[in-house]
């Protein structure tokens, strides 16, 4: 079994970043075994210490909304991958890089006179005010590889063209909670994806899966997978896998977290 979960609004509130109604649940995968896999736009360096205080250090994550996956040495591949490092974890690009994201985008906004604010113009202060993650942990989100967060203050249209001059790039635009993000050619479904093969490969057998999210950077990942949790959240999310393997919860972040596990896993394990 491999369970993903998105960060933000999902395992942590999308306010306070507390996670502590998620904390008996992420006890009792721990004590089964089960790894629990963050996928999620944070960066690398707003990870690490993260899933130490989780209690994820066994598990892979993926970074930056599928551009980076970092593997802990049970889930690495000596030939394919790069590392490990001091960390033990080996890190995986999925995606491109943050330079070649960054240009686009200047010529995206010259070309077409688009109204949009990324989030490494923004002041330390300002991201501070807007996402209401403390100054250390600001300034980690600040840390970008592989995908640039924006804020976007233009119109609907102008958003079209704009994802159109992106996708002509190789380049995706996609929705979290509170900002748009550009990626590489990948997203989290695609990420998701390549560990769920990479883990069957390693292990020679498929393994069940389950994914949690509230945004609409999600929705590819919970297509992924075999049982899908939408969290309530601030955004509307359409989507249409078969409804037999989609519960949406009640309550919003950490606590629809562990609602969305109890209905899945709530019942003795019958596999
Ligand atoms: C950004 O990600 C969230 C995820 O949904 C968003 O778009 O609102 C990222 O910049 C991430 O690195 C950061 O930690 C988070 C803080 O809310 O915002
Ligand atoms: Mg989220
Ligand atoms: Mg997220």
């Amino acid at each position: 079994r491999l369970v993903f979960t998105d960060l933000d609004g999902s395992l942590l509130d999308h306010h306070s970043y507390d996670w502590g109604p998620a904390r008996p649940w992420l006890g009792r995968l721990k004590a089964e075994g089960v790894p629990v896999i963050p996928v999620t736009s944070k960066t690398r360096s707003e990870i690490l210490p993260l899933r130490r205080e989780l209690g994820l250090e066994d598990a892979p994550f993926i970074a930056e909304n599928g551009a980076l996956a970092g593997l802990p040495l049970a889930w690495s591949h000596a030939r394919l991958d790069r590392g490990p490092g001091p960390d033990g974890l080996a890190i995986r690009t999925l995606g491109v890089d943050i330079g070649l994201i960054r240009q686009r985008l200047a010529v995206w906004r010259e070309r077409l006179g688009l109204g949009f604010t990324t989030m490494s113009e923004m002041t330390l202060e300002a991201l501070v005010a807007f996402t209401g993650l403390a100054e250390p942990q600001a300034r980690l989100a600040r840390l970008r590889e592989g995908s640039e967060p924006l804020i976007w203050e233009d119109s609907d249209e102008r958003l079209a063209a704009f994802r159109e001059g992106l996708e002509g790039d190789g380049l995706r635009l996609v929705r979290g909670g509170r900002f748009w993000h550009v990626t590489g050619d990948c997203h989290k479904g695609s990420a998701v994806a390549w560990l769920i093969e990479r883990f069957a490969a390693l292990r020679g057998s498929r393994p069940r899966t389950l994914a949690l999210g509230d945004g609409p950077n999600d929705i590819a990942m919970l297509e992924a997978v075999d049982q899908a949790v939408v969290i309530r959240g601030c955004h509307d999310l359409a989507i249409t896998p078969d409804q037999a393997s989609l519960y949406r919860s009640d309550a919003t972040g950490p606590a629809g977290w562990a609602e969305g596990m109890d209905y899945w896993r709530g019942e003795p394990a019958a596999d």
